[in-house]
């Protein structure tokens, strides 16, 4: 069965979002991620070098991403309708989608609080305004970020725009808020994003 180290209020919310969306078992194991003797625990180390949650281990799998983690999930219960399969029209955007929030949201996050001075040509990301930019317009048509069809592309996306609407870095953007709004009232988030350890 799939072990999700996993602590509430951290970027572990994603792959606890996935993995009730696609309704599998999994156990969930506590780290809190304040205490360092918590963190030495061997298997969870071997399972997030880093010392960083979320981490997965599934039989002899061990991921410590949560892009990686949801694309995995997403992969291993294709019944579960959660990522287009290879050779699907949509399989294309998905993985850009799916890769965007670790890949642009969260360095272009970093560079706000740390109020840098953007560099766009030498920055993989841009800067913040068009990383919002392009995450609004990926989002005009929704309701999700692939049209009709829900996928953990939302997971990864509707949880970073969550932690931007908490940070008070995400400004007047009405899609954007709407977006959140329709992730937040999936009963799949709800259950994720209110457990207690
Ligand atoms: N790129 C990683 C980042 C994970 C991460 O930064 N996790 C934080 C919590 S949100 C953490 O575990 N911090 C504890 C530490 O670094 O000691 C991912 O997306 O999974």
């Amino acid at each position: 069965m799939i072990k999700l180290y996993w602590c509430q209020n951290t970027r572990a919310m994603r792959a606890l979002w996935l993995l009730e969306e696609a309704g599998v078992p999994y156990e969930r194991v506590h780290i809190d991620i304040r205490d360092a003797q918590a963190k030495a625990d061997p298997e969870f180390r071997a399972a997030s070098p880093l010392g960083k949650v979320p981490a997965l281990a599934d039989g002899a799998v061990r991921i410590n991403d949560s892009g990686a983690i949801c694309a995995y999930i997403a992969d291993a219960y294709p019944q579960a309708g959660l990522a287009p399969p290879i050779g699907d029209p949509q399989r294309g955007a998905y993985l850009q989608w799916l890769m965007f929030t670790n890949s642009n949201i969260e360095p272009a996050m970093m560079e706000k609080f740390s109020a840098l001075t953007p560099n766009r040509a030498a920055h993989g990301w841009g800067d913040y305004a068009s990383m919002l930019a392009t995450l609004r317009e990926g989002l005009q048509t929704g309701p999700w970020i692939l049209g009709g069809r829900f996928c953990a592309a939302d997971v990864m996306l509707g949880s970073a725009v969550y932690f931007l609407d908490m940070f008070k870095i995400l400004g007047d953007e009405p899609v954007l808020k709407a977006y959140l709004e329709r992730c937040m009232a999936r009963p799949a988030a709800q259950r994720a994003f209110t457990v207690q350890a």
